[in-house]
């Protein structure tokens, strides 16, 4: 087995009693491409970041490829088609990272409401010499409308959370969430009456051929100018120079930022010159105990794939 990142030899362990593993030596530089190309030639398992892609060119040199299990929950890094016809079994790490990434939704959510980012570096500069009843003031969150894009596992933990602020929740996705509605009192919107409607905007949608973009000029123009825009699901279903464009022309408020289209996101980008944007280096499933389940799902995932067995947590489409 060849995993991509240098990852803590505690969290491998299980892995090591059953295969021979062999791991790239950065922790955090991806494996050159080149590398990864000749380690698969001898390899039956690969755990994989969404920094690798793996695509025909590298299923067509692995013939001895069983499984490639994935440390995300997404898998936009991974051509599926080509699993598929190369007999290579993907595997991701859904719902260990769910209720994290929820936490991290509404952490990112209530940083740029109550402009605290801003606030504490306010702070720390030692600007804060006088006061005035609107120093820092920034938007409820409670009994606000939460408009949530991408309804799947972790849409509907962020919506629990909504459910603990009083905030009237809807949400758009390419499905009706019949737990949402009935359990959660979420309510289904078009896509286009959600950005009319919430006050929060929650993209929470993978990136494929028909997300690229989904938020562009057009849908930050129909946002409320006191709307700000959540982001943890993919950097590029954002036009990202529309966001910049509607956050400095006023069409919307705010954003909190978790991905970017490119990652990491050039220290320059016109996004983080600006003081209503809060950003974070892709965070969202970064709490230490979910980080070692998800090593933990990945390395059940091969072992299982190696014995002949079926994974834990194949990737299915079908959500
Ligand atoms: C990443 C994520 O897994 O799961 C996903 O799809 O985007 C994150 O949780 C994490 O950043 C490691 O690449």
């Amino acid at each position: 087995v060849f995993i991509t990142r240098r990852l803590p030899e505690k969290c491998i362990k299980p892995l090591q009693q059953v295969a021979e593993v062999k791991m790239w030596s950065e922790e955090y530089k991806p494996v050159p491409r080149e590398v990864l190309l000749q380690e698969v030639q001898t390899s039956h398992g690969l755990l994989t970041m969404l920094s690798d892609r793996v695509d025909e060119t590298l299923l067509a040199q692995a013939p001895q490829l069983k499984c490639v299990a994935n440390l995300a929950v997404g898998y936009d890094n991974i051509d599926l088609e080509a699993c598929r016809l190369h007999h290579v079994i993907p595997c991701n790490t859904p719902d260990v990272l769910t209720e994290t990434t929820a936490d991290l939704v509404f952490a990112l959510l209530m940083a740029s409401g109550r402009r605290l980012i801003e606030a504490n570096d306010y702070l720390k500069q030692g600007k804060w010499q006088e006061w005035g009843p609107f120093l820092m003031a920034g938007a409820d969150i409670h009994h606000k409308t939460i408009g949530i894009v991408g309804m799947g596992r972790i849409g509907t933990a962020v919506a629990r959370r909504a459910q603990g602020f009083a905030m009237n929740v809807i949400y758009h996705n390419r499905r009706r969430n019949v737990e949402a509605e009935s359990e959660l009192g979420a309510r289904f919107c078009g896509f286009e009456s959600l950005l009319e409607t919430a006050d929060f905007v929650v993209n929470l949608i993978p990136y494929t051929e028909t997300t690229k973009g989904l938020f562009n000029q057009n849908a930050f123009t129909k946002m409320k100018k006191t709307a700000l825009f959540i982001n943890a699901g993919r950097g590029a279903t954002v036009d990202e120079d529309a966001l910049y464009q509607a956050l400095l022309e006023g069409e919307i408020a705010g954003a909190g930022l978790d991905v970017f289209s490119q990652e990491p996101i050039p220290k320059e980008h016109p996004l983080l010159t600006l003081e209503q944007v809060v950003a974070l280096p892709h965070i969202g499933s970064a709490s230490v105990e979910t980080r070692k389940q998800m090593i933990s799902l990945c390395c059940k995932n091969l072992m299982r794939t190696l014995a002949g067995e079926k994974p834990i947590t194949p990737i299915e489409t079908s959500r």
